[in-house]
């Protein structure tokens, strides 16, 4: 077995820090939009690294972005390695970046060894992982495992009546000439790296998290229509308030979701009140529901009570609910997760077994091929925070790791 002679912790590091000064916020936090200028900046970013290189680089129909280093027999499914460059409006340097940029110094480090894989490794950039802009999330990679059709991902508007399709026009036409491929094709194994955007690791000091799942997750869209009126003159009996009937709704959910041993995770991350003047009864409010749960049973059993909660507590308003993203609870593949272990062994690095609270473009490759995950830790388990924070040393473990664990898959 050919042990990844050097992961080159500086180089990993300072690609991070270039890649974080595309959408770079004052207070040292990133805001890159799925398919925005800034979206595309850090895909022509890696696609100059990689060419830099020698390695092939190209797109397909939902703009996920490829970096290819041939296989002895290049006729075979590649092994794939990636995550996203996409963030939350105020999100940090490492959620996504770390899982391109890892799997990029892997495939640097082993072209470096001339090591000869008999499979073709790739390097992947999914579109849109974080389904802030654009929902849902994970177009890119529900788009390439068929999870989801292509149009109906297009079809998603931003707030200011974007559409994807167009935005993804926007992207693809200031990359002349890169390589066009069909969507979706066969992968002979997935390894994702990604901050674990949790505290277990940085907690038990270890700096490898072997993900062996990830819990399920239900998106709902919301909008209570009520009327418009004058705060001042309108009796409580002639309104029709959607600002009241939201807020009881929210509250309803909020205690139909509590539960003894913490682990429903129910997040209304978004509350719209229009037309949002302190003295005009507010006439419409747009909320979302992000609502997960590691049992597919409990998933069902909460997540189907959603939408007669939100009716029972409209009062005089109309109310629309809509389920915008389901994804079951998934269980990494076991070859897969074993190959990472034995890696890590072979390396000398500590693990800990851990499951995944936040979704991944890992789950929909799991749907389609054997995939698993690493997580190394991030300072205090913060993520989709502009304090978000990572240590090189950890960064360049988990690399290690995935660079040993995509040789031995792809010569297998
Ligand atoms: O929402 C998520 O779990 C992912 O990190 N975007
Ligand atoms: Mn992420
Ligand atoms: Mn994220
Ligand atoms: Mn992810």
């Amino acid at each position: 077995m050919t042990s990844i002679p050097y992961i080159d912790e500086a180089r990993l590091w300072k690609r991070h820090m270039a890649m974080a000064k595309i959408g770079a916020l004052p207070g040292g936090g990133v805001n890159r939009p799925a398919l925005s200028p800034g979206d595309a900046q850090s895909r022509s970013l890696l696609a100059r690294w990689a060419e830099d290189l020698g390695f092939s680089v190209a797109t397909d129909p939902i703009g996920n972005l490829f970096v290819r280093r041939p296989g002895a027999d290049d006729s075979l499914a590649p092994v794939m390695s990636g995550s996203h460059l996409d963030t939350q409006p105020t999100g940090g340097k490492f959620d996504g970046a770390f899982g391109v940029l890892a799997a990029f110094e892997a495939l640097q480090a082993i072209h470096e060894a001339g090591i000869v894989t008999k499979r073709p490794i790739e390097v992947v950039s999914w579109t849109n992982e974080e389904g802030s802009r654009f929902q849902p999330g994970c177009s890119g990679s529900s788009a390439f495992t068929g999870a989801i059709p292509l149009d109906r991902i297009l079809a998603a508007v931003d707030r200011d009546g974007i559409s994807a399709r167009d935005a993804l026009a926007a992207v693809l036409s200031s990359e002349r000439g890169m390589a066009m491929r069909p969507l979706g094709f066969p992968v002979a194994a997935y390894l994702e790296c990604h901050i674990e955007q949790g505290p277990r690791l940085e907690e038990a000091g270890i700096p490898v998290g072997i993900v062996t799942g990830i819990q399920g997750s239900r998106w709902f869209a919301v909008e209570v229509l009520g009327d418009e009126a004058h705060a001042g003159t309108t009796p409580r009996r002639n309104r029709r308030d959607a600002l009241v009937a939201a807020v009881a709704m929210v509250s309803a959910l909020e205690r139909l979701m509590l539960d003894e041993e913490d682990r429903v995770r129910f997040t209304v991350g978004r509350f719209e009140v229009q037309p949002g003047s302190p003295n005009t009864i507010p006439g419409r409010v747009f909320f979302t529901i992000d609502f997960r749960h590691p049992e597919a049973s409990t998933l069902k059993r909460l997540g189907d009570q959603v939408d007669a909660v939100c009716r029972a507590h409209a009062g005089p308003c109309a109310v629309t609910i809509e389920e915008t993203f389901h994804s079951l609870p998934t269980e990494f593949d076991p070859t897969v997760v074993a190959a990472m272990r034995g890696a890590a062994e072979r390396l000398g690095v500590r693990t800990l077994d851990l499951s995944s609270g936040a979704l991944h473009d890992a789950k929909f490759l799991q749907d389609v091929c054997p995939s698993g995950m690493l997580f190394v830790p991030c300072e205090g388990g913060i993520s989709h925070n502009e304090a978000e924070n990572a240590k090189p040393s950890d960064l360049a473990d988990g690399t290690r790791v995935l660079a040993e664990t995509l040789v031995a898959l792809a010569n297998a």
